[in-house]
């Protein structure tokens, strides 16, 4: 008979007990995460049933439409947290600003902030394809006991303690590191648990495909469009595969079960990068190191880069180590 596998509770729970002196309060968060993520999934599975798709008629901060969705997982993801009292701050893709969490008596003496992007590439939600929650935590720098503050936000990624994410595919899978490997956990539906489905997993060296949004070539810097063209052209492996879904979260989880590389350069006029810093790209760079794989502007390694705004923008190449060190070849003679 095969052995069971473990489910997500008896992963956190041995997990703490790895760490004899833990107050258990990470293990808490992740917990309630994993609540959060059954009530969205929930609610997402039946998006094409019911009336909820569509426009909110509410608008972001960057100016973008969100779709109903989005406020129902961002509403749901920010319920959770606050009422089961235990971090201390939350900040969200679809807020202005950060929640500073009270206890009653005003004081919080938790010592976790969570960053989340609640549902990621929404707008693909009206043609049922994949969408994802992103999270990241951090550990408060300001005093136990007083209102968070901005600077607890702006971390650095390397200073992440946890992060993941969760991706409402053909299955759902939340996948998840607090800084000793990534692991995986597939839901089954029927009861309703998470099962320890993707052990330790790593990117694979190098891979065959690529993912970018190819439509904004005439943008990029000399170095990417000559990788771009490296990877389509003939040559050991190569031409690679193109795969983009436009959902960061399965175009991620795509490449780092079969090797790949991500990219979203800088585009426009002023040259900026599109996904967000302290939601997307920091989390994203977590998981991809801690599998073994790289993450960089283009110019330096993601986790380094200092936050100066809560939704500042950067651009991230990430994935198979071999992949990305020869973009980076190509960014260091070209650009
Ligand atoms: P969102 O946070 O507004 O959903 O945007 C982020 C999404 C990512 O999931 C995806 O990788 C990217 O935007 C796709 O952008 P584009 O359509 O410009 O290729
Ligand atoms: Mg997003």
């Amino acid at each position: 008979m095969t052995k069971q596998k473990k489910t997500l509770g008896e992963f956190i729970f041995d997990n703490q007990s790895a760490f004899p002196y833990s107050t258990g309060e990470l293990s808490k968060l992740i917990n309630a995460i994993r609540l959060a993520a059954k009530i969205t999934n929930h609610e997402v599975n039946k998006a094409g049933l019911v009336d909820i798709l569509g426009d909110a008629g509410n608008t972001n901060i960057q100016g973008e439409n969100q779709q109903k969705l989005d406020v129902y997982a961002n509403t749901k993801f920010i319920q959770t947290l606050v009422q089961r009292g235990i971090v201390c701050g939350i900040a969200s893709e679809e807020e202005d600003d950060f929640i500073a969490v009270n206890s009653h008596d005003g004081k919080n003496n938790n010592s976790y902030v969570v960053l989340i992007d609640p549902l990621d590439g929404s707008s693909n939600i009206d043609v049922n394809v994949s969408v994802g929650t992103i999270f990241s935590i951090y550990r408060r720098i300001s005093p136990v006991g007083k209102p968070v503050e901005m600077s607890d936000f702006l971390q650095p990624g390397k200073n992440q303690v946890a992060a993941g994410y969760i991706m409402y595919g053909t299955s759902t899978i939340l996948v998840y590191s607090t800084g000793r490997g990534v692991n995986g956990f597939t839901l089954n539906p029927a009861l309703r648990t998470f099962y320890h489905s993707h052990p330790n997993m790593q990117f694979p060296e190098t891979g065959s495909i690529y993912s970018v949004n190819e439509g904004n070539y005439i943008h990029f810097s000399k170095g990417v469009k000559k990788y771009i063209k490296y990877c389509q052209m003939e040559g050991g492996d190569r031409p690679y595969a193109s795969r983009y879904i436009g959902s960061l979260v399965s175009d991620f989880h795509r490449n780092l079960i079969k090797g790949g590389i991500y990219m979203y350069p800088r585009i426009g006029p002023e040259q900026k990068g599109k996904l967000r810093l302290t939601y997307e790209c920091n989390p994203i760079a977590f998981l991809t190191e801690q599998a073994n794989g790289i993450a960089t502007t283009g110019a330096e390694r993601i986790l380094d880069v200092q936050p100066t705004e809560l939704h500042q923008r950067e651009a991230i190449f990430c994935g198979s180590r071999k992949m990305v060190e020869q973009l980076m070849e190509f960014i260091a003679t070209e650009d």
